[in-house]
């Protein structure tokens, strides 16, 4: 009976992918005056904590394939999608074809403010196929776009 009402209460939680893309491995390891000091590893805690009520999925690859194959395999089913593509961003009609063709509504995160840097990050190709996007706001970002998707009826 209580296995019953536990499964129940997890089939009617929120389910979020965050998904990030190449060289995001490296968050706190390399280049902490542009990414910040804190693996991603690490934040994820503090958003499953800020978030009990989330089912959080996390997925990260250097692969763009990679990213794509999770889009299809959970865009049809969650609540919504937080991605950091990474440099794909600026690259990839792949992934915005992807998130075009699943279901989830998605959140564009990128840590630093690309529009203060090199004039090839200005561009997205996934902003389009995004209801928003956050940038700059460092990792808080990706916590202020799981509270967007979990606000969406
Ligand atoms: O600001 C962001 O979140 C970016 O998506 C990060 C990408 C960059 O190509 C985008 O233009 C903006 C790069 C991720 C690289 O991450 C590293 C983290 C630590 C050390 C080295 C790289």
């Amino acid at each position: 009976m209580l296995s019953a009402l536990c499964a129940g209460a997890v089939r009617n939680m929120k389910k979020i992918l965050i998904l990030n893309g190449p060289n995001l491995n490296l968050l706190g390891k390399r280049e902490p005056h542009i990414y910040g000091s804190r693996t991603f590893v690490d934040y994820l805690e503090t958003i499953e904590e800020q978030f009990p009520e989330v089912q959080i999925h996390y997925f990260q690859s250097n692969h763009e394939g990679e990213l794509i194959d999770k889009i299809h395999e959970l865009g049809f089913t969650i609540d919504g999608i937080v991605i950091n593509a990474g440099a794909y961003t600026h690259t990839s009609i792949a992934i915005a074809d992807a998130l075009s063709a699943v279901t989830a509504p998605t959140v564009e995160v990128h840590i630093s403010n690309v529009h203060a840097r090199e004039s090839f990050r200005h561009h997205s190709y996934l902003s389009a196929k995004c209801k928003g996007v956050i940038v700059g706001l460092g990792l808080m970002g990706y916590a202020m776009a799981v509270r967007y998707l979990i606000s969406e009826p």
